[in-house]
């Protein structure tokens, strides 16, 4: 069975990591929008690096939940079978063991030039401006995808969800797209769906199936039931 799993903010809520739609929205009283866009890191670079920075240095805080490990052990009897398409831009992933797994709306421990567009890993702020490895110029900047660019690695996406046999989403607002389109494509190339999130969304219409509750308790349940 292929199996095709998209995660969202939801996953690492209970690892500490803040979501982006349930809390009260605002960093140091700036509204999500206000340094999460093109836009605003064109009007006041110093607040968006300062924003990126702050949440690239919290990753050192937290460490993965269950929710995380149960799909490490997914991929360890699925193997190539299982994809994890996620929308974080946090590593907890990867740390949980994790190596199947696509940054589709990019990763705080990577740094993208403005000015030769190559990627770097990268750990330390931004702020200040350092030289890009590539280039030499100072145009680094967060490598994430805000609204209004293009998703990493979507052609790969699309030619995975044709071939699925099931999509799991967990952790989903399913508010933003292209992410949010993923289950009827899925369901157009004849998947089954599952959607495991705290609350139903404005998504899980879609999905054949629709379990509410912490991914901590779901998705580790759901791998067992996977598993057995
Ligand atoms: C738990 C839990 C627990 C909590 N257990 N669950 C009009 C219509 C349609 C589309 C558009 C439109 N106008 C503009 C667009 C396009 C736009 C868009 O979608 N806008 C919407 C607002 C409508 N999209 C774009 O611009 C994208 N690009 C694009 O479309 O390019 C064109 C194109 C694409 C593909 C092919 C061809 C062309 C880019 C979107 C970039 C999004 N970027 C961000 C920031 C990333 C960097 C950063 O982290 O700072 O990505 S925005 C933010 O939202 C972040 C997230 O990845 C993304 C999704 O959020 P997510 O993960 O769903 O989190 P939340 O907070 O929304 O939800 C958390 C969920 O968890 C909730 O459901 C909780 O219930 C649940 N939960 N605790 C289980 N313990």
């Amino acid at each position: 069975m292929r199996v095709l799993i998209l995660t969202g903010a939801g996953i690492s809520a209970e690892s500490g990591v803040p979501t982006f739609r349930d809390a009260d929205g605002l960093w140091e009283g700036h509204s999500f929008e206000e340094v999460a866009t093109p836009e605003a890191f064109a009007r006041d670079p110093d607040t968006v690096q300062r924003f990126y920075d702050a949440r690239r240095a919290a990753l050192a805080g937290v460490e993965p939940n269950p929710a995380h490990q149960a799909l490490a052990r997914l991929e360890e009897a699925l193997g190539e079978d299982l994809l994890i398409v996620t929308q974080n831009v946090d590593d907890l992933h990867e740390r949980a063991g994790s190596t199947r797994v696509l940054h589709m709306h990019g990763a705080l421990t990577s740094a993208l030039c403005g000015s030769c567009e190559q990627r770097h890993p990268w750990a330390e702020p931004l702020l200040h401006r350092p030289s890009c490895p590539g280039c030499g110029q100072a145009a680094l900047r967060p490598d994430v995808v805000w609204f209004g660019e293009l998703p990493y690695e979507m052609e790969r996406v699309f030619e995975v969800l044709e071939r699925t046999d099931l999509f799991v989403a967990i952790g989903t607002s399913g508010a933003v797209y292209p992410a949010a389109g993923f289950v009827r494509i899925a369901v157009t190339y004849g998947a089954r769906t599952l959607e495991l999130n705290l609350e139903r969304t404005e998504s899980s219409e879609y999905f054949d199936s629709a379990r509410q509750g912490p991914a901590s308790e779901l998705v580790p349940a759901w791998v067992e039931e996977m598993l057995s």
